[in-house]
């Protein structure tokens, strides 16, 4: 079973989500398992402080060492293997292969920062991994660590149906999806593309994989550069570039 521990001010956000849809279901299953932290359980003063104002000066709070470690230590005493992770916009960027050496590890410990930050000796002594969701700023990190839960657990045994759901997902060959169609054939004068229905499997794969190719080259073709194309892959984006070029 994955073991995530959350430490967080507002447990009441991953309540409300966790519990629906597929990691609702794996929760269920006992395929993961979810605990919460919350920093204010383990003060000592009768305010239940979490904060304080910076040294140095300066606007808004920073969460304090002691009961944001409490919390973490108290969510490693069941879990000493799980990795210990902070969501911040000064960590290293989240991708797919991230999110895949993540899915191999016993469990994760993940830390939520709010107001302007966590004090450093927290980061120092108790978090083994900064990462971060984007170049953008969140109030909390708990929206930032809803995405790294949600994109880790769909890809652990079980979880997903379809045996090779997560395997087919866009970027697991570093390209995007390509697309779909579904009922009904004609949409406002929009056709489903003909090859789709042809039942020429061979066809189709051609199909999909040129514009896959294609949409991610028109969106990102810094990841068209980074990734080094077979014959076939050059060969088709070669034939999308020239009909997007005649359009
Ligand atoms: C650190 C300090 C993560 C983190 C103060 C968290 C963006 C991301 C937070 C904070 C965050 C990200 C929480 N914002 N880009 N905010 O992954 O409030």
């Amino acid at each position: 079973m994955f073991q995530l521990d959350i430490v967080t001010l507002f447990p009441e956000i991953f309540n409300l989500t966790l519990n629906k849809g597929v990691i609702g279901r794996a929760i269920k299953n006992d395929l993961i398992e979810i605990r919460e932290w919350n920093p204010r359980d383990f003060t000592k003063d009768k305010h239940k402080t979490v904060d304080a104002r910076p040294y140095g000066g300066g606007p808004g709070m920073v969460m304090m060492y002691e009961p944001v470690c409490a919390a973490i230590n108290k969510a490693k005493e069941k879990h000493k293997n799980s990795k210990v992770i902070f969501l911040t916009p000064q960590g290293k960027q989240l991708n797919q292969a991230a999110v895949v050496e993540f899915s191999k590890l016993d469990g994760m410990i993940l830390v939520c920062g709010r107001y302007e930050g966590i004090d450093e000796r927290i980061i120092e002594s108790k978090i083994d991994e900064e990462w971060s969701i984007g170049d953008y700023v969140l109030s909390g990190g708990e929206f930032a660590t809803l995405v790294l839960i949600d994109s880790v657990c769909r890809l652990l045994p079980g979880v997903l149906g379809g045996k090779n759901s997560a395997n087919e997902d866009s970027f697991v060959d570093g390209l995007f999806d390509y697309p779909h169609y579904t009922r009904p054939e004609e949409i406002n004068g929009r056709l489903v593309p003909n090859v789709l229905k042809s039942g020429d499997h061979e066809e189709i794969r051609r199909w999909r994989l040129k514009h896959a190719l294609g949409k991610t080259w028109r969106a990102r073709p810094d990841l068209i550069e980074s990734i080094k194309l077979n014959d076939e892959q050059k060969m088709l984006l070669q034939e999308y570039i020239e009909e997007f070029e005649n359009l």
